[in-house]
């Protein structure tokens, strides 16, 4: 199967007509699959009178309903397993809108297709056995660090499972144990190459890296300049989401023009956020997913939310698989702070929690060195205001608490006077995301 530049020479070349002829097949399956095993999709399939015989042609996937994260929300934790709950190996989370975390739950199966495409998504970005690879996304409930754990494994790379955090540390350990491939999100590479500067550390000198995987958030080609600069590496961009397995789902080749959506898992279509209606290719949309062969949790035409465009034109890397453009936004509200992903509903929820508050906050993102700052204005209710007894520091802390409790992030909280925080009579303005730019 491994054959010089490709992990699956096979399957990463085949033909346009046989990648559509095989996921036409597949689609055909795995809507099957649903009907009988989801009582999720039996319910959505019903409520449109569909079955899945509909299913005869491409064209029909758009008689599909969409699925969208409210749905996972509703039926958090389980509701949408289509396995018996022992067949349920692994779960991992991201965050909801709300509380409730998204929760992915997989199979054996999903797990191993899982570690397939991490692995063939490495051996695309030029990762090869010989490598020792640093991965320092987060291990946990996060697919960041297992999905790139999972993935070396089956390449053979030797890992460092260092997950996030100890930044100097992690120099250190990248020098001694010789690291060769970093893995992390980009604005934690910024953060190293600041660290190491600040250090007097020479990546080009003192490291003998050679390429860095990164994703889980939006990043600009200014960003890419800055981190091949300084690390003095290849760059390759990777993406993925909980909801259909986490890394892996798409990769850069070494052309470096879009990520190769691997396509023997996963039809991806372009929609227009607004009306839902399918673009044509090359013009810029959200990206919908279709699973094809997930066993635990399936999921069909599912709403990313992720603004990007595909092109499925032949690659100069020989692959076939049709690419996307790198990330560019978000068509809902969704804010990735340092690679976590938060909603400004998370934030009102934790804020309501405290009676000394008015339900007024404003999100402050900004992005002055290499990571985010995270600052939330808060305000006082005119009684409160009143209080003498009022601890205002110990109020800070439990807000800081509740939110790094519903978040998992630190923010810094400032407490302002009553009516000082803008109103407004339309929609609420909560986020001012000054990151812009500097992504
Ligand atoms: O972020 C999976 C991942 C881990 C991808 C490590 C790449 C590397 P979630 O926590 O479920 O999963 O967040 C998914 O993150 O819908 C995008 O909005 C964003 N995202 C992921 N990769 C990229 C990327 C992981 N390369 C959400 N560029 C997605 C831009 C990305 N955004």
């Amino acid at each position: 199967m491994v054959n010089g530049k490709y992990w699956n020479e096979k399957i990463e070349t085949l033909p346009r007509e046989e990648i559509r002829a095989y996921q036409l097949q597949k689609l055909k399956e795995q809507v099957k699959y649903c009907y009988d095993n989801s009582v999720f999709y039996h319910k959505k399939f019903d409520s449109v009178g569909l079955k899945p015989v509909d299913i005869k042609t491409f064209n029909d996937l758009q008689k599909i309903p969409f699925t969208v994260k409210a749905d996972l929300k509703e039926n958090y934790p389980y509701g949408m397993v289509a396995v018996p709950s022992d067949e349920i190996v692994e779960v991992h989370a991201s965050s909801g809108t709300t509380g409730n975390p998204i929760v992915g739950a997989y199979t054996r199966n999903d797990i191993d297709i899982w570690q397939e495409i991490m692995a063939r998504s490495l051996y695309t970005a030029g990762g090869r056995p010989q490598d020792i690879i640093h991965i320092a996304y987060g291990y946990g409930l996060f697919t960041g660090g297992f999905g790139f754990h999972y993935g070396a494994q089956k390449l053979g790379t030797r890992i460092v499972p260092i997950g996030g955090g100890m930044t100097q540390r992690q120099i250190t350990l990248m020098k001694d144990l010789g690291v060769t491939i970093l893995a992390c999100t980009p604005s934690f590479a910024v953060y190293l190459a600041e660290t190491m500067a600040k250090e007097g550390v020479d990546p080009k000198k003192d490291l003998i890296l050679s390429r860095g995987i990164f994703g889980a958030e939006p990043w600009s080609q200014q960003i890419r300049q800055r981190i091949e600069k300084e690390l003095g590496i290849e760059a390759f961009d990777i993406y993925g989401l909980t909801e259909l397995c986490g890394p892996g789902v798409s990769v850069e080749c070494p052309q470096h023009e879009g990520l190769h959506v691997w396509e023997d898992q996963f039809i991806v279509e372009t929609i227009d956020p607004d009306t839902g209606e399918t673009l044509p290719d090359g013009q810029e949309g959200e990206l919908v997913f279709t699973a094809l062969n997930k066993t635990g949790l399936p999921i069909l035409r599912y709403r990313s939310r992720d603004i990007s465009k595909i092109n499925s034109e032949k690659c100069d890397c020989g692959r076939t698989h049709t690419r996307m453009l790198s990330v560019t936004g978000r068509s809902d509200d969704m804010l990735i702070v340092r690679g976590v992903n938060v909603f400004p509903s998370q934030i009102e929820f934790a804020i309501l929690q405290f009676s000394e508050l008015a339900p007024y906050y404003l999100i402050i993102l900004d992005r002055p060195g290499a990571l985010d700052t995270f600052l939330i204005k808060v305000e006082l209710t005119p009684q409160s205001q009143k209080n003498t007894q009022l601890d205002i520091k110990k109020l800070t802390y439990n807000i800081q608490k509740r939110i790094h409790i519903i978040t998992g992030l630190s923010a810094d909280i400032e407490v302002v006077k009553p009516n000082e925080l803008p109103r407004t009579e339309g929609k609420a303005k909560r986020v001012l995301d000054l990151r812009k730019g500097k992504m």
